[in-house]
């Protein structure tokens, strides 16, 4: 059952008088109960949906309380505490009873004392990350909605960046949390009875966004959330995969919600998006990767190998070349023009896919050998990977959204779909595959030229692509187009024409992490996309793949200093802007130096290393 309880504390010596009262638009009734204490209750969908209600305790210092038609009156009161709890009868529970007990454990407590308990949950998150990017002086006098107009009219503030980025992990400490729901389309925060999109869980960019953060940004335990919402979606996706495509294993398509509707939308031009369960294994994978948790990838693995099973039913080979390809399917709510000039979405093996099945399966065959597991079944994706639709290259040099090369009716389409393999996941990387990173580049100029990058989460997501092409410049261009366009003065992301939307916030978080910190291609890379305008500042607690966490000052435009603090043990690669040196306990330690400006050394659990440019 969902609940939830907050406290405030009203305190001016004997002049609290005021009325309180609780009430909602539609579908529900207000009742006093007892001790002083309002009630909202009803039912949504005429009767037939969820039951919800919220109790509001007043408890008053000095003074009386009574009941009136307008609600609660408090008369004269030194202070009052009003303690407010909230719950539905999601999965069954009884919303009242939820809504007693904690207000019956609330009110044993004094307002100090859940403050500072409350403060104290927090802020073992929220302090394991600090940033500072060194700014004017003048700007940090200023009030947040008068930076962030300034920032509207023209000016830079990095530090408002700095309070953004943490503005991101404030939002998901809030929003998600072991044992809760994962954030939905507005965190936690819709304020509307019918908002966009029912407050769902879209899968094709805005639930994985939301979750691009967690673990670099050092939140692994607000990941769970989604893990629990991943793992409820197996039962009825494997009735899915069965009635809609004969297939074994689990499928989700473009939405779901949280009675675990794994159906296609309604119309097949963006509901039928088969890949979203494999997207969004890939954030277990992440998880262990940053983690290296074996139980967890326990847990993991037969949720991403079921989800893998069913791709290996559904893919079908295509004619002209024999491979392997999704079909019927579409590339998130883009169209295409075919030869003959019609404009359809439906095709074959698009490459958002074809990336993100070709993760699935890579993160499969390296799991069930990291657990020693299913060696004869492993060799089902390896044969199949090796099969499935290639990336390839346009006619305009641009990394092709789709099989065929075909023409864009809408260039700059706000989904950059086919980013995926550069970025979240890490098929195409700079060094690693420079060609295929070329093309990509030509894709984001192609859409950024046409007009992409226009909602907030699309140009949260430019910032990150920048970034992974170590164009710090660009990168901080986007995070200011985005604090221009799309964000609201409370510091919240919006989606054209005014809408809330959360994912901007926290893919934009990401983003900036990003552009400190990267550790996709089997390294470490220490600021990778710096931008000129971030001239000094220092990041300290970001998380990098392979269990490290990273502190990183610089001046000028220089490393000054990086500590890499190893969990787990085993080889630490780093890239850095120079040379460095790397110290252990004051110790130069011996490194190997296979290009200037990249070293790799041996690092043993709990052990600190010091990184100082030479
Ligand atoms: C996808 C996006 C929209 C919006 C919606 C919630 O459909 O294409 O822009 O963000 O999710």
């Amino acid at each position: 059952g969902s609940g939830a309880g907050c406290a405030c504390d009203v305190r001016q010596a004997g002049r609290g008088d005021f009325t309180v009262n609780l009430d909602r638009e539609a579908e529900a009734s207000t009742y006093m109960a007892e001790h002083d204490c309002v009630v909202v209750r009803g039912q949504v969908w005429g009767g037939k949906g969820m039951k919800f209600e919220a109790h509001l305790h007043v408890l008053p210092e000095g003074g009386r309380v009574n009941e009136t038609a307008q609600g609660l009156r408090v008369e004269n009161a030194d202070a009052v505490t009003l303690l407010l709890s909230a719950a539905t009868d999601y999965h069954g529970s009884n919303p009242e009873a939820i809504c007693k007990d904690y207000l019956s454990a609330a009110s044993k407590k004094t307002f100090a004392a859940l403050r500072e308990a409350h403060i104290a949950d927090y802020q073992k998150l929220y302090r394991r990350v600090e940033i500072h990017l060194e700014s004017r002086s003048e700007a940090s006098s200023m009030p947040t909605d008068a930076r962030l107009d300034a920032v509207k009219k023209g000016g830079d503030d990095p530090q408002l960046m700095a309070i953004y980025f943490q503005y991101g992990r404030y939002l998901l400490i809030s929003s998600s949390r072991p044992g809760n729901l994962p954030a939905n389309l507005q965190g936690i925060w819709s304020y509307k009875l019918q908002p966009e999109w029912n407050c769902d869980y879209h899968l094709n960019i805005n639930v994985q966004m939301n979750y691009w953060h967690a673990e670099v940004c050092n939140l692994p335990e607000c990941h769970l959330p989604l893990f629990g919402l991943i793992n409820s979606l197996r039962e009825p996706g494997r009735r899915t995969a069965r009635i809609h495509y004969g297939s074994s294993g689990w499928v989700v398509h473009t939405v779901t919600n949280v009675w675990g509707f794994t159906s296609p939308g309604e119309h097949p031009s963006w509901g039928q998006f088969p890949a979203a369960g494999a997207w969004l294994c890939q954030h277990l994978w992440e998880h262990y990767a940053f983690g290296g948790d074996r139980e967890f990838l326990k847990f993991a693995y037969p949720i991403m190998k079921e989800s893998a099973e069913f791709y290996l039913d559904f893919l079908v080979e295509e004619k002209k070349h024999g491979w392997l390809v999704t079909s019927p399917s579409n590339s998130p709510e883009n169209s295409f023009r075919t030869g003959d000039g019609q404009v359809a979405s439906v095709c074959m093996g698009p490459s958002m896919d074809m990336q993100i099945i070709h993760d699935l399966f890579t993160n499969c065959i390296e799991s069930s050998r990291i657990l020693g597991v299913d060696a004869e079944f492993r060799a089902r994706p390896e044969d199949a990977r090796a099969r499935l639709a290639p990336p390839q290259i346009g006619r305009h040099g641009q990394l092709q959204e789709w099989l065929e090369d075909f023409d864009e009716p809408e260039p700059g389409h706000r989904h950059i779909s086919h980013a995926f393999a550069f970025h979240p996941g890490h098929q195409i990387t700079l060094r690693g595959t420079p060609e295929l990173a070329t093309a990509f580049r030509r894709t984001l100029e192609r859409r950024l030229s046409y007009g992409g990058g226009q909602t907030g989460w699309s140009r949260a997501w430019v910032v990150n692509l920048w970034a992974r092409l170590e164009e710090g410049d660009l990168a901080h261009e986007s995070l200011l187009n985005l604090l221009r366009t799309n964000t609201e003065y409370n510091l919240m992301d919006l989606h054209p024409p005014r809408i809330f939307q959360i994912d901007g916030n926290f893919g934009a978080t990401a983003g900036i992490a990003e552009m400190l910190l990267q550790s996709h291609a089997g390294e470490i890379s220490i600021l990778p996309a710096l931008p000129k305008a971030w001239r000094g500042g220092y990041v300290k607690g970001l998380r990098a793949r392979g269990g490290f966490e990273v502190d990183i000052a610089w001046k000028d435009g220089v490393l000054t200093e990086a500590i890499i603090r190893s969990k787990l043990g085993g080889t630490c690669k780093v890239r850095t802007r120079a040379s460095v040196d790397v110290r252990s306990d004051g110790e130069i330690i011996k490194t190997e130096q296979a290009e200037a400006s990249f070293v790799s050394f041996k690092t043993s659990p709990g052990k600190s290393y010091v990184l100082t440019e030479v």
